[in-house]
């Protein structure tokens, strides 16, 4: 990348979102998102706190939460505030989009920024842009790669994934990917599969090390889930993949 510091690439942003994402990435020092994938809404507010000062955003899958409430999310907000990260809720939308300006409502409008996978077409991102009436306060992250075993790899679908988002440039603000999708400075990496101790689960999911995702593979911001969620001291883990993950952004900036 020719811009290649996060400050210069906020400059460039087209999406005020992604802004403010990369200020708070700089003025944290973080360049981590943790994945709350726990077990009720509880435990999700209690990691949030403790993890707060440690991310720049904190990703939910709030189907699998039974208790997922307004008061919840609103709850949720306020720690989000209080420790200056995003809310993300990797909602993982794929559907026409009839159907997913019926599921916005309970799983998307909620979030600053929600995952789409873009298979469908159009559709679906207009239905979000629709939804999200105020865009510029509402940010859309493309799942361009997975992490996983047998992941679909296809250059013809990548490109759809960077063609949707030069067409919505005001709600596409990045890719979940595991290696560089496009070249435009104000559009970011996330990529998860990553710990510092696992190189895999049970069920397919495969991992890298921090400094591997940020240095060789290109991520803005790692996804860090059971790396964190599963330490005896989530915050002290949390602490440690922020410290990896932002040096290893550091000595890139040095690099290229
Ligand atoms: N996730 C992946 N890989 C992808 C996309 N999303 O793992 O390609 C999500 C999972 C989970 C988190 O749904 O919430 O990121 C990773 O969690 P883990 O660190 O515990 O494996």
């Amino acid at each position: 990348r020719l811009i290649k510091t996060f400050e210069l690439r906020a400059d460039a942003a087209v999406h005020p979102l992604v802004r403010s994402l990369l200020g708070i990435v700089t003025s944290k020092r973080s360049n981590l998102c943790v994945s709350a994938d726990v077990s009720s809404c509880t435990e999700l507010l209690t990691l949030a706190q403790q993890v707060g000062p440690h991310i720049c955003l904190l990703k939910t899958h709030v189907d699998t939460l039974p208790d997922f409430s307004d008061s919840v999310a609103q709850q949720l907000r306020s720690v989000a505030q209080q420790h200056n990260f995003l809310l993300f809720e990797d909602s993982k939308f794929v559907d026409i989009g009839a159907t997913v300006a019926r599921q916005w409502e309970r799983r998307g409008a909620w979030a600053d920024i929600v995952t789409v996978v873009p298979i469908a077409g159009d559709g679906l991102l207009t239905a979000i842009a629709q939804a999200a009436l105020d865009n510029s306060k509402k940010g859309v992250i493309l799942v361009a790669e997975m992490s996983s075993d047998g992941a679909l790899r296809s250059a013809e679908y990548q490109e759809m994934c960077r063609a949707a988002a030069k067409r919505f440039p005001h709600l596409v603000m990045g890719f979940v990917s595991q290696s560089s999708i496009s070249q435009s400075p104000w559009l970011l990496q996330l990529s998860p599969g990553v710990s510092v101790s696992a190189s895999g689960d049970a069920l397919g999911q495969r991992y890298v090390s921090p400094e591997c995702s940020v240095g060789e593979r290109g991520a803005d911001v790692i996804i860090v889930g059971r790396g964190v969620t599963t330490s005896s001291d989530p915050a002290a883990a949390a602490a440690n993949y922020q410290q990896l993950a932002y040096s290893a952004y550091l000595e890139r900036v040095k690099r290229l």
